[in-house]
């Protein structure tokens, strides 16, 4: 394994995009000795990028979107690391690789960094990887990290959870706003976005999500946009808004809030993931599951046993 303070200096003297990616590897398993020295230069880095999660049902122009935000910000003067998360494919391929492609214009721009991660068998999966991952993204100096989830199960909502701003993407056309709704995206949306605003039904859809935003407990309501994400109608408006966002969560003190909440769910979910390979790997080398099955050990009894087994594991390796 190379030396991480040599992967660092080689993104920031040579911006060496393959440096990256292997930093990535490093961050994305959470206990070994790399990605805890790694920790240590993260935590002293200044957390000032801006994450925005966009999530939306598969095929409603997410990618396609990004792609146009990724002009909108380089336009800027800014640069731009894209994460793109699908939970549902064991590797990466399939519909990432489409994504890939419809953001290739940008491969060659060296202010642009674009990444996929899928389901791996890492401890803890993708909930504990792509927050440690934006955040080295964000250390690593790109002041604008966007994260796309492909689809709206419950871990992508999780994974959204982790940006400090949430895109909500839907279309135009009966029920896609219901369907929205149901799956929990009137809650975590920032900002909506009406892509594909070129069809038909814009103005129903716009209607159904204010009617659902009534009912719903806001402080602030989210603003609905409409974007033609082909032609790159809105896109503008859609950056405009997302910078105002960031500057007004900056000045209010929700941003530093949502991020104070942010590090201790991540705390959280390194304790649990932690825990349960420590479980897993005791379990493995003894009968205690067995005796349970067969009614010769009282769960309680197999499940005291087993929390002493995992503390004198510690044990030892805290003795060597
Ligand atoms: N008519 C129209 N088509 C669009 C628009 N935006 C995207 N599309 C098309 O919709 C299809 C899906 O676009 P993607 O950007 O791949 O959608 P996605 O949400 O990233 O899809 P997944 O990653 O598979 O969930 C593509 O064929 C796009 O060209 C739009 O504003 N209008
Ligand atoms: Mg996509």
């Amino acid at each position: 394994m190379e030396d991480p303070k040599e992967l660092i200096a080689r993104v920031r003297d040579q911006n060496d995009k393959g440096a990256i990616a292997r930093l990535i590897s490093i961050v994305e398993r959470p206990v070994t000795n790399e990605s805890r020295d790694l920790d240590e230069w993260l935590a002293q880095q200044a957390e000032s990028g801006f994450v925005i999660g966009l999530t939306g049902a598969p095929g409603s122009g997410k990618s396609t979107l990004v792609d146009r935000l990724i002009s909108q910000i380089r336009a800027s003067d800014s640069s731009v690391a894209v994460v793109a998360v699908d939970p549902s494919s064991p590797f990466s391929g399939g519909a990432i690789l489409g994504d890939r492609v419809r953001m290739q214009s940008h491969t060659q721009d060296p202010g642009v960094y674009i990444r996929s991660l899928a389901t791996r068998g890492h401890l803890g999966g993708l909930t504990v990887a792509v927050p440690r991952v934006v955040r080295l993204l964000e250390a690593l100096a790109f002041p604008w990290v966007l994260i796309e989830t492909v689809g709206v199960g419950q871990v992508e909502i999780e994974i959204t959870g982790e940006a400090d701003a949430t895109v909500v993407v839907i279309n135009p056309g009966w029920g896609d706003s219901i369907q929205a709704n149901k799956a929990g995206l009137m809650e975590i949306a920032d900002i909506f976005v009406i892509n594909k605003a070129d069809r038909a039904g814009v103005r129903d859809t716009r209607r159904d999500l204010e009617n659902m935003l009534e009912l719903g407990a806001h402080d602030h309501r989210p603003p609905i946009l409409e974007t033609v994400a082909t032609s790159g109608e809105g896109v503008e408006m859609l950056f405009e808004q997302l910078t105002d966002l960031r500057d007004g969560l900056i000045s209010s003190g929700e941003l530093a809030k949502r991020r104070a909440a942010r590090r201790l769910a991540e705390f959280d979910r390194l304790v649990s993931a932690t825990l349960r390979s420590a479980v897993e790997s005791v379990t493995e080398r003894n009968d205690l599951r067995d005796r349970v099955r067969e009614g010769s050990l009282t769960p309680s009894k197999a499940a005291a046993e087993l929390v002493a087994l995992i503390k004198l594991s510690i044990d030892d390796k805290e003795g060597v």
